[in-house]
C-alpha cells in the first residue's frame, strides 16, 4: 500500500543566514513549517513566515513587517514533482541522492531552485530530507532588496548581503498501516 507523507514538523527545521557589516553573520529559523508528498508525487514545503525568530523580538517584528510583508505575503512556498516510487523505494537504513527542480514562490516570485538532496528512510514510514549543498539565495530575486535596506536603516548598519544561505532538514511521515488482527 502506498499512503502520502506528511512533514513531522516537531522534527523538521528550515535555517537561513544573514551577514552585516560585512563580518557579522547570524543563523536565523523559521518556526512553523508544514508540507507533504502525494501519492502523484507532489512535494509542497509551505513556511510560515510570521515564525521567523532570528533570537532578536524588535529584529523578527522589523522583518515581518518591512521585508517579508505578511499581511500580503504570509508564506513562502516550495512545490516539485517527483516520482514517488523511488522515493518509497530507498531501503530503511539507506541514504539516496536526489536531484530536484523545485519552485519557491516568496514575496510573490517565483524562482527556480534546481539542487541535490539525501533522502535517508528512518523507517518503514519516515524519511529525512536534506540539501546537500547550502541553498543560496539572493534577495533582488524577489524584488526583496528595498526591504533590506529599510532594515539596515533602522538597525544603523553600514551593510546587510543581499546574498541568503539556506539549509533544512526535512521529516515526512506517512500513517502507520493498522495491524491486522
Ligand atoms: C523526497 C523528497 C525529495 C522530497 C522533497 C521535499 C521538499 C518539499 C523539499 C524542499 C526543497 C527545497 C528546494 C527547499 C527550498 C527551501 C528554501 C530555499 C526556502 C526559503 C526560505 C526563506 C524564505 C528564507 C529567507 C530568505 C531571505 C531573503 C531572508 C532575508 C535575510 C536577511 C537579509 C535578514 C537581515 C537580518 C538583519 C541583519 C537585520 C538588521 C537588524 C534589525 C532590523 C534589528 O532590528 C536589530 O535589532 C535591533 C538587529 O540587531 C540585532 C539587526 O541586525
Amino acid at each position: 500500500i502506498s499512503l502520502p507523507y506528511v512533514l513531522d514538523s516537531n522534527n523538521s527545521s528550515l535555517y537561513f543566514v544573514s551577514t552585516k557589516k560585512e563580518h557579522t553573520v547570524e543563523t536565523h529559523t523559521f518556526r512553523t513549517l508544514s508540507g507533504d508528498i502525494s501519492l502523484d508525487g507532489d512535494a509542497r514545503l509551505s513556511i510560515d513566515l510570521s515564525s521567523v525568530d532570528t533570537g532578536v523580538e524588535t529584529r523578527d517584528g522589523r522583518m515581518k513587517e518591512h521585508l517579508f510583508d505578511i499581511n500580503t505575503y504570509p508564506l513562502a512556498q516550495v512545490s516539485l514533482s517527483l516520482d514517488y516510487d523511488t522515493v518509497k523505494a530507498v531501503p530503511a537504513g539507506t541514504t539516496q541522492e536526489m536531484e530536484i527542480s523545485a519552485t519557491l514562490n516568496l514575496y510573490g516570485v517565483d524562482i527556480q531552485i534546481d539542487t541535490q538532496v539525501q533522502v535517508s528512510r528512518l523507517s518503514s514510514s519516515r524519511i529525512l530530507v536534506q540539501n546537500i549543498q547550502p541553498i543560496l539565495l539572493n534577495a533582488t530575486d524577489f524584488g526583496l532588496e528595498a526591504g533590506i535596506e529599510t532594515l539596515r536603516t533602522l538597525a544603523n548598519l553600514t551593510s546587510i548581503s543581499y546574498a541568503v544561505p539556506v539549509n533544512f532538514n526535512l521529516v515526512f511521515q506517512t500513517q502507520e498501516p493498522v495491524q491486522a488482527g
